[in-house]
């Protein structure tokens, strides 16, 4: 099977690719016309309302992205924090995702239990070099009979760690066989990636999350030449609080749903999304 993906990182293109944390969320990323689905660690755990932690199993982010697979075509990225443990962890864990039928998989540097990368005073530690380089090894000899693409992840930035230190990662992990190159920075301007993009010469694409800059657009991001693909971490997520903070509030003030009904997704098109058409059809066929 070819992945799709492969296509979509090419030099010269920019993939852009949005959070989810269910099938609705990313079919509705798939029809607002993104290049792939990121099956987000964080839009997870914010469903559950828990801690971006390590606190959530393995297979629970499973289901979910399993769940992604089976209700979009568009590529499906999962993350997969620290690979939930070390390189044989990562070997089973990247199995699943495998058969699953993800496009890619991201795996972070970062210790495990990790704590999520945005948070002010977050405890950031790394592991070693040459250990996440086996376990890009691992993931990659786990993915290889399914075409998958492995991203590492440093979050040097992220632990303040400088420049240098997520350079000589990045070459690291390039040598140990990643795809691409995930480089996470919590800066509230772009200068820090800029600047990594600039004196990133591996070959290996680069990919980024802008969250904490929202400022670079993928008109910069393409610019830079050498990044592949941009995430959108949580705006799926926080367009969901979003809107139903809004709704909730106002049928609150109006002590009923008349006015807010106008301005909401009817039900028939949620049956849209549920794909009722579908089912009825096959009801036709099938039912005797
Ligand atoms: C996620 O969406 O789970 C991510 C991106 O890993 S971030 O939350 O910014 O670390
Ligand atoms: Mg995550």
């Amino acid at each position: 099977m070819t992945n799709k993906l492969r296509d979509l990182v090419h030099p010269g293109r920019l993939a852009s690719v949005m959070s989810a944390h269910n099938p609705l969320s990313a079919r509705l990323a798939e029809l607002a016309g993104f290049d792939g689905i990121w099956a987000s660690g964080f839009e997870l755990s914010a469903a559950y309302g828990v801690p971006d932690a390590s606190l959530l199993s393995f297979s629970q982010h499973l289901d979910m992205t399993r769940a992604i697979v089976e209700r979009v075509s568009t590529p499906v990225i999962a993350d997969l924090d620290t690979g939930y443990g070390n390189a044989v962890n990562v070997m089973h864990v990247v199995r699943s995702y495998a058969r699953a039928g993800v496009a890619a998989v991201v795996i972070e540097d970062k210790t495990f239990p990790k704590d999520t990368s945005l948070l002010a005073g977050g405890r950031q530690d790394l592991v070693r070099i040459e250990e996440f380089q086996g376990k890009i090894a691992a993931a990659r000899d786990a993915g290889s009979g399914h075409d998958l693409l492995v991203v590492a992840r440093t979050e040097a930035l992220i632990a303040d760690l400088g420049l240098d230190e997520a350079l000589q990662r990045a070459q690291a992990y390039s040598e140990a066989g990643a795809d691409m190159i995930l480089v996470h920075s919590k800066q509230k301007t772009p200068e820090e990636i800029i600047a990594f993009a600039r004196r990133w010469h591996g070959e290996t694409r680069l990919v980024v999350v802008p969250t904490a800059y929202p400022d670079l657009t993928e008109d910069g991001i393409h610019e830079l030449g050498n990044i592949g693909m941009v995430i959108y971490g949580n705006h799926a997520v926080r367009a969901a609080v979003t809107a139903m903070r809004q709704v909730f509030a106002e049928i609150r003030a109006d002590g009923g749903i008349r006015n807010v009904d106008k301005r909401i997704v009817t039900v028939e098109e949620i049956f849209d999304l549920q794909r009722v058409a579908e089912m009825k059809a096959t009801e036709q066929s099938y039912l005797r």
